[in-house]
């Protein structure tokens, strides 16, 4: 598949775009599926504790964590939580690692940063509930939650909704050219506890919503401001978030996550410390490319079991570069 010319020439330019269709409805049946049984366990664990009574057994996967929240919001939310797990990239399935690898996207990620293809920590699933703070993202650039040292290199963030997205349920809003700027001042304490650069200190370009069909995908910048507001319909707007980088960004690939001590320089640090990279396409070293779901989940758990969340680590670094709002 791969980005056409004038597609890459829009990224340049404006700092996202949008490529329909690089996931058929096929494609996005098996994280689909994944995100369901989730749904499913946890509803059937609530009604057994007495927390939630009707589970919406029959409704597909686009209806039923809307039906479950507009009957008890409280379950729906425990539900999200453990559907995202720890900062929303919890999930590491077979699916996931499908997405992660579906060879369209990966053409497209190549024709942006080249054939050497880091899968970059830091994937995020985003059930946004309606009536949910957390579920509503202020303004900021992704490079806002990566090291100072990764602010020159481009990592590449596709923005899949796995449900139609619209203004209505929330859809992702972009500012268009504000990529070239740099990176803003992101305060913590913003909308729902994520980094926040209030709107005002962006240059007035006009934020554009990202309507979208579920399986097109809307590539953007670590420098491109993007937020989602609050989700009106009666249903769960789903989204998943994968990033990429190439071999030239600072990574931790190939590094042991016991290196990530405290006295550690930050500058030796990938881009993300706490969660894991993995190389996904390295036409040079292929012996080096992450092949299987099992190998995928099993370097993911051992940067979360070496306390990847723990703020000792590379973590607490990235506080220095956002200030209490
Ligand atoms: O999916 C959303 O609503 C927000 C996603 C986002 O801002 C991000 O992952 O950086």
């Amino acid at each position: 598949m791969g980005l056409t010319g004038t597609e890459l020439q829009q990224f340049n330019e404006q700092g996202y775009v949008v490529k329909p269709a690089v996931f058929s409805a096929e494609a996005l049946k098996p994280i689909q599926q994944a995100l369901s049984e989730i749904v499913d366990s946890e509803a059937k664990r609530l009604q057994s504790e007495g927390a939630l009574e009707d589970i919406y057994a029959n409704e597909p996967f686009g209806n039923r964590l809307g039906h479950i929240r507009k009957s008890n919001l409280d379950a729906a939310i425990e539900i999200t939580r453990v559907v995202m797990g720890p900062g929303g990239g919890g999930f590491n399935g077979a699916s996931m690692f499908g997405m992660l690898t579906h060879p369209p996207l990966l053409s497209c990620v190549e024709s942006l940063i080249g054939p050497t293809i880091i899968g970059a920590s830091a994937y995020r699933i985003r059930p946004k509930l309606p009536e949910w703070e957390r579920g509503e993202v202020p303004w900021h650039q992704d490079s806002g939650y990566f090291l100072p040292h990764c602010d020159q290199h481009l990592l590449v963030t596709c923005w899949i909704p796995l449900v139609d997205a619209t203004q209505h349920n929330g859809c992702l809003y972009v500012m268009p050219k504000v990529h070239r700027e740099g990176v803003f001042q992101h305060y913590t304490g913003g909308h729902g506890g994520y980094l926040e650069v209030p709107t005002d200190e962006f240059p007035n370009t006009g934020a554009i919503p990202m309507e979208m069909k579920a399986g097109d995908v809307l590539f953007m910048t670590n420098l491109t401001p993007h937020a989602s507001f609050e989700n009106h319909s009666e249903l769960v707007r789903w989204s998943v978030g994968l990033r990429y980088q190439s071999a030239e960004a600072p990574n931790n690939a190939d590094e042991d996550p016991e290196s990530y001590t405290p006295e550690r320089e930050p500058v030796t640090m990938a881009c993300y410390p706490p969660e894991a990279d993995f190389v996904l396409r390295n036409p040079e070293n292929p012996e080096q490319e992450v092949r299987s779901p099992e190998e995928f989940r099993r370097i993911r758990e051992r940067f979360q079991g070496a306390g990847a969340y723990n703020p000792g680590r590379g973590w607490a670094r990235l506080a220095d570069r956002n200030p209490v709002k």
